[in-house]
């Protein structure tokens, strides 16, 4: 199975991406992520075996980290990966630590440059004209475990299990 850790967004927060997703105007053949499956990655762990399961959901219930606030104040066209993405100008500290906490658990290498993003669409060829973002505020009060399988064109994300971000530290 393909797992990874990640925040999944409150009703509301994903609306709102919604809102900015429909604003985008995106080049024909361009694959729009359907608003059920935004979510933030926070770690990458990939195909592993039933067998080392018990251990993920370890680490995911050791962590102890706090909750905080993203601002994603920007649309962006990503090239390399066609994508366009909401993303957060400033990373949150607790964001950032709780990636790092995450990565140095998984043993996986971090990514030198994390940008806090939702990606909102797929395949985009050609970039977009993207227009200004008005800041959409996201507080974030858990993290989780997903299993992502592609079936089809989509991507089709199960929770595996989640665990509270804590008010206070
Ligand atoms: O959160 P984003 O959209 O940036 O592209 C996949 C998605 O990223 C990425 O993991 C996230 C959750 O599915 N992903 C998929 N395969 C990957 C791989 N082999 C990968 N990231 C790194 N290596």
């Amino acid at each position: 199975m393909r797992l990874f850790f990640a925040l999944w967004p409150d009703a509301d927060t994903k609306n709102q991406l919604a809102g900015v997703a429909a604003k985008l105007g995106l080049p024909s053949r361009s694959r729009a992520v359907p608003a059920p499956n935004y979510h933030l990655t926070l770690a990458f762990v990939g195909e592993v075996e039933d067998t080392q399961l018990a251990s993920l959901l370890a680490i995911g219930g050791a962590l102890r980290a706090p909750r905080c606030t993203i601002t994603f104040d920007a649309t962006e066209f990503w090239a390399a990966s066609q994508v366009v993405v909401a993303a957060a100008q400033k990373m949150p500290p607790e964001l950032l630590r709780l990636w790092e906490a995450l990565h140095r658990d998984l043993a996986l290498e971090p990514k030198p440059a994390l940008r806090a993003h939702v990606t909102l669409a797929r395949k985009v060829a050609q970039a977009p004209v993207l227009q200004a973002m008005s800041p959409l505020v996201w507080r974030t009060s858990s993290f989780g475990l997903y299993r992502s399988e592609t079936t089809g064109i989509e991507s089709a994300y199960t929770v595996v299990d989640t665990w509270p971000l804590l008010d206070k530290m």
